[in-house]
């Protein structure tokens, strides 16, 4: 099993991901927004790029639809929820479906259509992902959704973390970025020690969302995969 990773929404080669597992990481935060919606029972999560793209899915039914994410971090006009994990509870999201658009994630996953599979991961699902690409048992790309196209820390060891995780009793190919990763992560497992240092956890840390950044910053406290499969996350 070969290990790579890509640093960015905008530096998704299909080339690089076809036919590939592709796990899409956006820790900070739209990849632990999906898995806690999903893991507290919403039906589907339907990723999109564009606000009025999102808008237009969700006017067919506005009591099916759940329109959520954010633009600058920040809660979008009209919207019911912005892109705190905290919001998406079961007694709101359950049997509901949510259209979600995000700078950077939804981005990330709209991108990755060329993979084999699109796994959907974050620090609350890591070890859960792991078990599902041994199961999968196919190259491994780690898509890091990254910030404005830039190379992100909390993304980047988060990869370290799962590739930590598939490290353990399996024999793999690492790319040097991705024995990078580990090495990260192997120095800095609390992880927050690091994650401290990137510039969007210090965004949201400015917003004043302390939850937002602890939860995300947990490990393994969920163990649904979200897979994103013909437009859709089940
Ligand atoms: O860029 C994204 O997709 C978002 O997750 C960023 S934010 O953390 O909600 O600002
Ligand atoms: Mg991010």
């Amino acid at each position: 099993m070969k290990i790579d990773i890509i640093i960015s929404a905008d530096d998704i080669k299909e080339d690089k991901i076809q036919g590939k597992s592709v796990v899409v990481i956006d820790v900070l935060r739209a990849t632990s927004v999906i898995v806690t919606a999903i893991s507290n029972g919403c039906k589907k999560v339907i990723p999109v790029v564009d606000v009025d793209a999102a808008r237009e899915i969700a006017s067919k039914d506005r009591n099916m639809y759940l329109l959520g994410g954010e633009r600058k971090a920040l809660k979008i006009e009209g919207f019911d929820f912005s892109n705190s994990p905290l919001e998406y509870k079961a007694s709101i999201v359950n049997g509901k479906t949510v259209v979600m658009t995000t700078t950077n994630g939804t981005r990330a996953i709209k991108g990755s259509t060329a993979a084999k599979n699109i796994i959907i991961g974050a620090m609350i699902n890591a070890k859960a992902v792991s078990a599902r690409l041994k199961e999968l048992n196919n190259d491994v790309v780690i898509v890091n959704a990254g910030t404005y196209g830039q190379f992100s820390i909390d993304d980047f060891i988060c990869a370290g973390y799962i590739i930590s995780l598939l490290n353990e009793k399996s024999s793999l190919e690492f790319t040097d970025i991705a024995t990078t990763a580990l090495y990260v992560y192997e120095q800095n497992k609390d992880i927050t020690s690091f994650i401290k240092y990137a510039s969007h956890y210090n965004v949201i840390k400015d917003l004043g969302l302390y939850e937002d950044l602890k939860y995300c910053c947990s490990k393994d406290i969920i163990d649904v995969v979200p897979e994103y499969i013909e437009g859709i996350i089940k």
